[in-house]
């Protein structure tokens, strides 16, 4: 198996909340893939997908692309292993954490982290992140990414209904983690990568969370190039 990773300056600075997440869901499945590194300004490399995104996932003679895709993929194709989401009805719901994620949370996370982002890709990759990123909030960067400290309790703001959850439960799916975590996760783990901005409190119960996360699977994604926030 190959995924088709986004690498910053580095190749294994691996930091697409996206594919965070299927980079957790192999590891829950206990199934390996070889990481192929991958820019935004390559487009070309991953055109077999049919589209411009990563993650790609490439299985033997199967190629899929957008993490949710690959996530029910990976469930139906190894029905055998663990599973991510613990049944039918369980996956509908997921469902609503990848929304609820992309569209909220990852909109709370960004100002936080736009500039280090820029500063931490490929020199390649500059000029395109730069012009597509403002053409997308209709400003500048360093506008969007104004005001951080304020813009930080807008994030713990956002975080309180995963809070009160996490207050209680071992993880947001229970006892285990499952895609549902994964899903949350990645979010903080493209933080971590690639930002020295800290993001929680000490005494958070979702830095708690955060932490148990951190340590799964031997602490994969503790060990990754990122920073100790
Ligand atoms: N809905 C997709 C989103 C994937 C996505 O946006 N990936 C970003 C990396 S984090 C990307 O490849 N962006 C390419 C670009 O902006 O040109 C998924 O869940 O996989």
């Amino acid at each position: 198996m190959q995924l088709y990773e986004l690498a910053a300056q580095e190749d294994d600075r691996c930091f697409s909340p996206y594919c965070w997440r299927i980079r957790m869901a192999l590891a829950h499945k206990g199934l390996s893939g070889e990481t192929i590194p991958w820019r935004f300004t390559e487009k070309e490399r991953i055109a077999f997908s049919g589209q411009e995104r990563v993650p790609v996932l490439f299985d033997g003679q199967t190629t899929i692309s957008d993490s949710w895709a690959i996530a029910n993929y990976l469930e139906s194709t190894y029905s055998d292993r663990p599973s991510l989401f613990g049944g039918t009805d369980a996956q509908a719901l997921t469902r609503f954490v990848n929304t609820w994620t992309d569209r909220v949370l990852h909109a709370a996370i960004t100002p936080l982290i736009i500039t280090d982002i820029l500063g931490h890709i490929h020199e390649k990759d500059r000029a395109y992140f730069r012009e597509s990123r403002e053409q997308r909030f209709g400003k500048t960067l360093e506008d969007v990414a104004s005001d951080r400290d304020r813009k930080v309790l807008d994030l713990h703001q956002t975080l309180e209904p995963f809070r009160a959850i996490v207050r209680e439960r071992t993880f947001l799916s229970g006892d285990r983690p499952m895609y549902a975590d994964y899903i949350v996760f990645g979010a903080f783990q493209w933080a971590r990568s690639i930002s020295p901005f800290c993001l929680l409190q000490d005494g958070d119960p979702v830095a708690a969370w955060r932490d148990r996360m951190l340590h799964l699977y031997d602490g994969m994604s503790l060990r990754a190039k990122g920073y100790s926030v």
